[in-house]
């Protein structure tokens, strides 16, 4: 998914993001970099200029080239622009409350994935609390039918349906009576697609839009086709009008394309993506973690603002020198506990430190031992904290009565402690990254010598 789009843009901004300062060419060469690896993706051509326009409008302003860390305010100005291009925010279904049926109507060519996508949709919206029924409206293709059914079984969806019935609009009626019949206070209705967009099937979804007045007109497109999916988009839009779209098959689509242009193409919302074949293979569209998903850096952005709220920049670099000399200090680890304390989750930091996503629950970290670590490093000397080698058995016994713990307590602080300078020494060569390396501390801390 996006594989090439990702390595190619997070190479070009590696570049910049590792640089004290940058220049015009520098930004000039990045923002080509990018441009290529847009339209490989095959997003549309007038997407490509206008990013590349006001990224490099924005990126040579004063804020970047003046900047302490103009790489990272860089990768801000890129990051922010995707984000806005693949549209912002999550858009939500909009749909009635519980007590009046809210209609959605699947649009979309033959074989984009409506009849799958009706049955996501469903398990979906069942997992939120509401009672959904399909509709079988789609009464061209015979086999149409007993797809919807054996979709609907697998989820536990009722699906209302009508053998040898020739007219959709009749079906829909029928269906939104069995709906108020039994409770159910959303239907999804699957309707017929064709090869083209042709005057008989936009005809037929005409008449159903006027008999449905749906809360939502999705249209369901395959992502493998690049660009013509969000013509489709387009063409679909203006016969019938759409509130969002479904890109399906992102699991399939190496490019990517389509998610980038269609917004700003159409104007409508990507609402879902399908991300495989089982009723499970669904995803909310989140532009804002798509973008950085395509960045492949990391959700860099927020864990640097998150960061920089209690870690001062300078702090952090020189706190990545020790670690990579290996003279971190326990008076370091210290200030880092408190800093952790300051940031609140840090879970939430971590899930944001590239390669950490997922990896990290809550339970992990064992903020009792946090705790008490700082309690032992502050019942220290100065000279212990700052040499931990000179801590022998009086000094820790002196240190255990006066921090409450135990001796072993202490030993086990002492022998975590160096197998995390160890570690640390060889993540700060990986990651250069001050904000990072500074969260990959607070793992370490918690997860090395268990
Ligand atoms: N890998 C993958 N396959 C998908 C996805 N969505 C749908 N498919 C597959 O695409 C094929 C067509 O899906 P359908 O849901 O039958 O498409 P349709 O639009 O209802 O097709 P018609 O009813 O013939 O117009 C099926 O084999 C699906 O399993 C997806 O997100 N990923
Ligand atoms: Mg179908």
């Amino acid at each position: 998914m996006l594989d090439k789009l990702t390595a190619k843009i997070s190479d070009a901004l590696r570049v910049v993001a590792g640089k004290a300062t940058i220049t015009e060419k520098n930004i000039d060469d990045a923002v080509d970099a990018i441009k290529m690896a847009l339209l490989e993706a095959d997003v549309n051509l007038r997407v490509v200029r206008r990013f590349v326009n006001a990224t490099i409008e924005e990126a040579k302003g004063e804020k970047v080239l003046r900047a302490v860390d103009p790489g990272q305010q860089f990768v801000k100005i890129v990051h922010d622009k995707l984000t806005s291009y693949l549209g912002d925010t999550k858009q939500d279904l909009q749909l009635k409350g519980p007590d009046t049926i809210s209609v959605i109507l699947m649009l979309g060519l033959q074989g984009s994935g409506k009849t799958t996508s009706s049955a996501k949709l469903a398990l979906r919206l069942k997992k939120d609390g509401r009672k959904p029924l399909l509709a079988a409206c789609d009464l061209v293709r015979p086999a149409a039918m007993e797809q919807l059914t054996v979709l609907g079984n697998q989820i536990g969806v009722p699906v209302y349906k009508e053998e040898g019935a020739k007219d959709s609009v009749a079906v829909f009626k029928d269906a939104m009576n069995h709906a108020r019949k039994n409770m159910l206070d959303t239907l999804i209705v699957d309707t017929t697609g064709r090869l083209q967009i042709d005057e008989p099937m936009m005809a037929e979804l005409s008449r159903l839009k006027d008999a449905a007045k749906p809360d939502e007109l999705l249209l369901v497109a395959d992502s493998m086709t690049g660009q013509s999916a969000v013509d489709i988009a387009k063409t679909f839009d203006e016969k019938i009008g759409l509130t969002g779209v479904i890109l399906t098959k992102f699991d399939s689509d190496t490019r990517g394309g389509a998610a980038l242009s269609l917004k700003t193409i159409t104007g409508k919302p990507l609402k879902f993506v399908g991300v495989g074949e089982r009723p499970e293979d669904f995803e909310v569209f989140h532009p804002e973690r798509m973008a950085s998903r395509i960045l492949g850096m990391g959700d860099v952005v927020s864990l640097v603002e998150k960061a920089q709220e209690v870690i001062d920049r300078k702090e952090a670099e020189e706190l990545r020198k020790k670690m990579e000399k290996e003279n971190f200090t326990l008076e370091d680890y210290l200030s880092q506990i408190r800093s952790m304390k300051k940031m609140g989750s840090l879970q939430s930091i971590l899930e944001m430190v590239p390669g950490m996503a997922g990896q990290v629950s809550e339970d992990d970290i064992n903020k009792a031992e946090l705790k008490y670590h700082e309690a032992i490093i502050s019942s220290m000397t100065r000279k212990e904290r700052a040499n931990h080698l000179i801590i022998g058995p009086a000094r820790r016994s002196r240190i255990a009565r006066g921090s409450g713990t135990s001796v072993a307590e202490v030993g086990r602080l002492l022998k975590k402690f160096e197998k995390m300078r160890t570690m640390m020494k060889k993540m700060s060569k990986m990651s250069r990254n001050p904000a990072a390396a500074q969260a990959m501390l607070g793992r370490m801390g918690q997860f090395q010598g268990r």
